[in-house]
């Protein structure tokens, strides 16, 4: 898909998902690169790093987002020629994509373990990897009923609620206020994330944090479901992740709002829930606590503190 176009439909919102997101840029980024007619190495790089910038600011709360743009753009390093820097960046951004597949598959796997017969699970927007747990926990023949949210103000919860349909899953749509009305009712909270911070708190869709508050009162375990290109490296530095504020429009008609001038609409798209709110984080290569969430990081990630250290020396 062209540049432009893959930037537009992932700030619309025609691609959305964190996963879904990191793996289109990466799929445009091999388009642009193979498609720049130059042969000077130093303007394609400069092409390169327009078309990764442009991409990065699309939407700035998915740290997946800048973590596959990054990973994919770190195979240019040392590339002698456009032709090979070409062949680079196509190996990298497949590579990233397959494997990013695989780990939602995986988690689905591993989340299903954590997903008992009998179990209401109750989720909330629109998440692939937390979609893997339950359509896997599923398929092993678990009979599991759900409740999904309706997710104001996009209603993401029709995406959710058509795939629970097709995969023939019982399945209960609430507003989103409803979420402690039924929280009594449910075993289990599974939602995605967008970004996950050393500290282990996890950034997800506006109302995630309130559920996990919810869930945390009626002692109903919330696991996140998050594939490891989900945490973000750079909150070690103390670098906040941004939260995108939508347009208002989104959540009240603006003729609407024109007539009420002391109104201000207010349209976060995400938000933060801290690490003690939350039981367990599944990612592709285990399910761990929010604690150690470092780990991830330094070891699976590569960013130890001490490589930031390199930075300043
Ligand atoms: C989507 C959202 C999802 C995460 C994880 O928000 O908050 O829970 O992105 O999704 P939006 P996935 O609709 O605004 O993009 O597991 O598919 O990556």
């Amino acid at each position: 898909m062209l540049l432009n176009e893959t930037a537009e439909k992932i700030r619309s919102m025609e691609i959305r998902g964190a996963g879904r997101i990191a793996r289109s840029a990466v799929g445009a980024l091999r388009d642009h690169a193979a498609g720049l007619e130059t042969s000077d190495t130093a303007s394609f790089l400069r092409s390169m790093k327009e078309a990764a910038d442009l991409l990065v600011a699309t939407r700035p709360t998915a740290v997946s987002l800048p973590n596959a743009v990054q990973t994919v753009m770190r195979s240019l390093e040392g590339a002698k020629s456009v032709d090979e820097a070409k062949a680079a960046i196509k190996a990298a951004a497949d590579s990233f994509i397959l494997s990013s597949k695989h780990a939602v598959e995986w988690i689905g796997e591993i989340g299903a373990r954590h997903i008992s017969d009998g179990d209401v699970i109750l989720t909330h927007c629109n998440s692939e990897a937390a979609l893997a747990c339950i359509l896997t926990a599923h398929r092993e023949g678990k009979a599991i009923e759900v409740f999904a949210t309706e997710v104001r103000p996009r209603n993401q919860g029709l995406l959710t609620i058509r795939a629970l349909n097709d995969a023939g899953i019982q399945t209960n749509f609430i507003v989103d206020s409803a979420v402690r009305s039924y929280i009594n009712d449910v075993d289990l909270v599974i939602t995605g994330a967008d970004a996950i911070t050393v500290n282990g708190a996890v950034v997800n869709k506006i109302g995630t944090a309130q559920i996990a508050l919810t869930a945390h009162e009626a002692r109903t375990p919330m696991v996140v479901a998050a594939e490891t290109y989900k945490f973000a490296p750079r909150t070690i530095l103390g670098e906040r992740i941004a939260i995108e504020e939508r347009e208002t429009g989104e959540v009240l008609d603006r003729r609407i709002a024109a007539g009420l001038p002391h109104v201000r609409v207010r349209n976060p798209a995400f938000d933060v829930t801290p690490a003690r709110y939350v039981d367990l984080i599944v990612t592709e290569i285990g399910a761990i606590p929010p604690a150690m969430a470092y780990m991830i990081i330094r070891d699976h990630l590569g960013w130890g503190i001490g490589e930031f250290h390199k930075a300043f020396e």
